[in-house]
């Protein structure tokens, strides 16, 4: 799971970067490469903690988030320049977009302007997408009138022309309705209006949880969350018990990462099942909605290939009844076909035969 921070120049991506990877990379810094801030984190979840002293296994393995922050171009740079083809294209990999804004004083820029900003961004996203369309549209035209057609290309002129003209009069193309020929045409394209996203408003100290109202605006447009990022920065610096002292201080119940792993998961509309043992307690994400085959599939193509059934039981039954012994005397362990759909928290262990 990859998460990309996108913003303007100066919001506290860097800084947030920091805060939710424990990195040290420099703030303020302006580079005219594009560098971006790669580090790949665990997903906190106290169920894998539980498990892993249960089982006792050699190796405990939590799910992991990507978080990718690009160090744009300095911040009196024009515009497009913060934006250039080479930042755009990083961060058009990544599965959510997290757009940071700044939500704290600046000297340059004065008081936060969350909505305005916000506002810029998205006609930042939607741009690109169009440019991303045209120019894709533009090639598939060329190679039309070179004798290069084929039934894909029909249908991804076809496709392109209907998101351009719905590009006309809507902000994004996450209102307007794909068929899944069309899903699978348009994920080759990566864009962003179709991205699932989140927002960070990015504020100070003396900000932090005053901001219920504007909150409750970019709400409506995505899901939101508050951070004070160079406190969460100070705090990942901390170990957890002093950490701890000035969460309480702060009203601040989760760590950021934290939070924003529970909200990736829901934007992304992820969820996690475990396999358990003695050599291995590891987490693993799919989609929700997904059957027990795909979950064997998440696990080794193998899994999935030679499928005969899955032994299931619930994380939250295992920690009721404290054993797997008590779940099968209370009749919960159950062993499913390749149809079931997979529930959060669901323990699994895959019967199979290649
Ligand atoms: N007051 C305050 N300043 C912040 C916060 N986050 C970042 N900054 C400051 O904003 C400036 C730009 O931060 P940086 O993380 O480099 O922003 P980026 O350009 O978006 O990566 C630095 O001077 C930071 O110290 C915050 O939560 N509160
Ligand atoms: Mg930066």
């Amino acid at each position: 799971m990859k998460i990309g921070l996108f913003g303007l120049p100066k919001s506290g991506k860097t800084t947030l970067f920091n805060a939710l990877t424990g990195s040290d990379a420099p703030i303020n810094s302006f580079s005219p490469k594009v560098e971006p801030n790669i580090s790949i984190v665990r997903v906190l979840d106290q169920r894998i903690d539980f498990l892993s002293q249960m089982y006792n296994p050699k190796k405990t393995t939590y799910a992991t988030l990507e978080i990718v922050d690009v160090a744009g171009i300095q911040g009196d740079a024009l515009r497009q320049e913060s934006f250039s083809g080479e930042l755009m294209r990083i961060i058009r990999n990544v599965d959510a977009l997290a757009i940071v804004v700044r939500g704290f004083d600046s000297d340059l820029e004065g008081e936060p302007a969350i909505e305005a900003d916000l506002k810029t961004i998205e006609e930042e996203l939607f741009l690109s997408d169009m440019i991303v369309l045209e120019k894709r549209l533009e090639r598939i035209k060329e190679g039309h009138k070179k004798g290069k057609k084929s039934d894909l290309s029909i249908a991804e002129e076809e496709l392109i022309e209907r998101c351009l003209a719905h590009l006309n009069d809507h902000p994004s193309l996450r209102d307007m309705e794909f068929s899944a020929a069309d899903l699978q045409i348009i994920r080759g394209f990566q864009l962003f209006t179709l991205k699932p996203a989140l927002v960070i408003v990015n504020t100070d100290e003396s900000r932090y949880g005053k901001n219920d109202a504007v909150i409750g605006t970019v709400s409506q447009l995505h899901r939101t969350v508050e951070f004070a990022g160079n406190f969460e920065m100070e705090l990942s610096r901390l170990d957890a018990e002093e950490a701890k002292l000035f969460m309480d201080d702060m009203n601040i119940t989760e760590s950021a990462r934290s939070r924003l792993s529970t909200l990736a998961y829901e934007i992304l509309g992820y969820i996690s099942f475990f396999t358990v043992g003695s050599d291995e307690v590891r987490a693993w994400n799919i989609t929700g909605g997904a059957t027990a085959v795909t979950a064997a599939g998440a696990i080794h193509s193998d899994l999935a290939r030679g499928f005969i059934a899955a032994e299931c039981f619930s994380y939250n039954d295992l920690r009721e009844l404290g054993s797997e012994k008590a779940i099968r005397e209370q009749g919960k362990f159950r062993l499913v076909g390749k149809d079931y759909i997979v529930v959060d928290g669901d323990i699994l262990n895959i019967r199979f035969n290649v």
